[in-house]
């Protein structure tokens, strides 16, 4: 069998620092080419090779692909949903065409696997609010998840009609403490922690009651592993995986934190990020991939919030 070399792109945010790293421990460091257009994150420092690649230069990415004898890729660069609302032609171009960059060039070199994230975001106003299903009414209102849901038809495509074995997940919003957030409408629910550490306040740009689909990190690492290492006859879903964990609003991640700081205040001063966040559901249903792949969460709030304030 031929051996895996996975090539990482978007290795220095918030999913790639940590995702490298579990693939790092799996597949061994030098079979790990972790990449980003951004100087090399301090946790991956000498931890396995690491190159600067543009995914939107397609033959720079080819080239690269060839000269690294890469097998698998990880797509993780994206611009997320409020970032995305400030440069919408930026955030389309940036996000569809790096995928297809990576599709080609997989479909080209014969790649073993793809990965790509999407997201709960590609659900909109129209879409049920609770247990949200894996097919149902989708029409995005964001660019973000405009962006993500083109993908996943350009995912599918790509498999049905060229093979190409590309994987994704539909991430909530994901919590973490290893590497910074990247500019997305559930970024609240991280500095939060880091804000309550330090000054025991945090002013919450979304309202008391805004309830949303959310993850650890750690469960969204292990959950990515676990849908590319399953036997491809049991994937039924090649647009992309509903994964869920658990919801919370910000007036209850601000309970767990007072169970462990007594004295934490929270004041809620909404931003735009509230209307994005009020097109989202408040919960999903994720039992195709438990199904299909055996999915199981393991954190749930209060559990994250003692590793979280353990380990900022
Ligand atoms: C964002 N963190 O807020 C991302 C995520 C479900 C939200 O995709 O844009």
């Amino acid at each position: 069998m031929k051996k895996e070399k996975i090539l990482v792109i978007g290795a220095c945010g918030q999913i790639g620092v940590e995702l490298t790293l579990a693939l790092r421990k799996i597949y061994g460091g030098s079979n790990v080419v972790a990449s980003d257009l951004r100087e090399e994150n301090d946790l991956l420092k000498g931890t396995g090779p690491y190159v600067s690649i543009d995914v939107m230069n397609k033959e720079m990415l080819h080239v690269q692909v060839i000269r690294q004898n890469i097998t698998q890729v990880y797509l993780l660069a994206a611009i997320l949903s409020a970032t995305g609302e400030k440069n919408p032609p930026l955030a389309w171009h940036l996000n569809t065409q790096s995928l297809l960059n990576v599709l080609d060039i997989a479909k080209e070199e014969k790649l073993s696997k793809v990965y790509w994230p999407s997201s709960i975001a590609v659900f909109g106003p129209t879409s049920p609010k609770e247990n949200c299903p894996q097919q149902t009414i989708i029409e995005p209102t964001t660019v973000y998840g405009i962006s993500k849901y083109a993908g996943e038809f350009w995912c599918n495509y790509f498999y049905h009609r060229y093979g190409v074995d590309v994987r994704s997940i539909r991430y909530p919003g994901l919590i973490s403490y290893k590497s910074a957030p990247g500019g997305g409408t559930t970024d609240y629910a991280i500095e939060i922690y880091h804000e309550a550490k330090e000054k025991k306040k945090y002013t919450s740009f979304l309202e008391a009651d805004t309830k949303l689909p959310m993850m650890y990190m750690p469960d969204a690492i292990r959950a990515t592993i676990e849908l590319m290492e399953a036997p491809a006859d049991k994937l039924t879903v090649r647009t992309s995986y509903n994964l869920a964990a658990m919801s919370f609003s910000p007036k209850e991640i601000a309970g767990s934190i007072q169970k462990s700081i007594p004295e934490f205040q929270i004041t809620y001063k909404p931003d735009y990020r509230q209307q994005i966040a009020n097109s989202w559901p408040q919960s999903i249903d994720d039992a195709q991939a438990r199904v299909d792949w055996g999915w199981k969460h393991e954190y749930d709030l209060d559990k994250m919030t003692q590793d979280m304030l353990q380990n900022i």
